[in-house]
């Protein structure tokens, strides 16, 4: 079974490398870093590692994934942050988890051994907000509806449709996960973010929030 890696960056230099290293204790890997108008060393230091580095100009979370998703050729993906705050160390147990549990997605919830250190009080009240009403909105019961670390099986992705370009695609991806398979989430250590986030706490939970009821209007579809 071959892995793919994808892992989107802005500025991520002091990371990139450690998260690389990490997904490489895997074996082989095919790892994809999306880099959006870097103007530090990221890609350098990513193409020093052996990963194939992709430049989208086009700003947007969602958008880096969808170009990275367009060029992997593994049968298995893995996304996370180039950030360093989820732990590469469980990805080969969850890739075991996902094969032998016969799973079509695992999300990692960073929600259930959270702590204050590494997620605030105001992220974990705007996350209980969304994945409250991602909740009732599409009858799921989700932890964390706004984890950005996943693996999954490349034919699912290639199903969803209808999936965001901007911080939404997290959520957007989980949604139609369980709409289209088998989807679990599996409870993570999330670590603390030691640079600059990219996240506009109140402007991306407003907007993931009018995006929850906008996916919910248009029929998930
Ligand atoms: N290529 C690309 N990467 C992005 C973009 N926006 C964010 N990223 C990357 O996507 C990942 C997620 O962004 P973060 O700022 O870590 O967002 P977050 O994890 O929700 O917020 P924190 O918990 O504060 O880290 C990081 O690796 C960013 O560098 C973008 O427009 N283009
Ligand atoms: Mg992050």
């Amino acid at each position: 079974m071959k892995i793919s890696a994808v892992i989107p960056t802005i500025n991520e230099e002091h990371t990139i490398g450690e998260v690389i290293d990490g997904l490489r204790r895997l074996g082989d890997v095919e790892i994809i870093v999306v880099d959006t108008n870097s103007t530090d060393r990221t890609r350098e230091i990513a193409m020093e590692k052996g990963a194939l580095v992709i430049s989208e100009p086009r700003k947007g979370y969602g958008r880096a994934y969808k170009t990275g998703l367009e060029r992997i050729t593994g049968d298995v993906v893995v996304c996370m942050d180039g950030d360093g705050t989820y732990p590469t160390n469980v990805v080969g147990p969850l890739i075991d988890l996902l094969i032998y549990d016969e799973v079509d997605f695992i999300s990692c919830d960073r929600i259930t051994l959270r702590t204050s250190k590494s997620y605030t009080t105001l992220h974990f009240v705007g996350n209980s907000i969304l994945t409250k009403s991602i909740g009732i909105l599409f009858k799921t019961s989700l932890k964390d509806s706004q984890s950005g670390m996943w693996i999954f099986r490349s034919g699912i992705y290639r199903q969803m449709r209808n999936l965001s370009n901007g911080m939404s695609f997290s959520q957007d991806i989980k949604i139609e996960a369980i709409r289209l398979g088998q989807f679990i989430e599996v409870p993570i250590r999330y670590g603390v973010r030691i640079t600059k986030p990219k996240l506009k706490t109140w402007h991306d939970g407003f907007s993931n929030l009018f995006y929850v009821f906008v996916k919910r209007v248009n029929g998930n579809s």
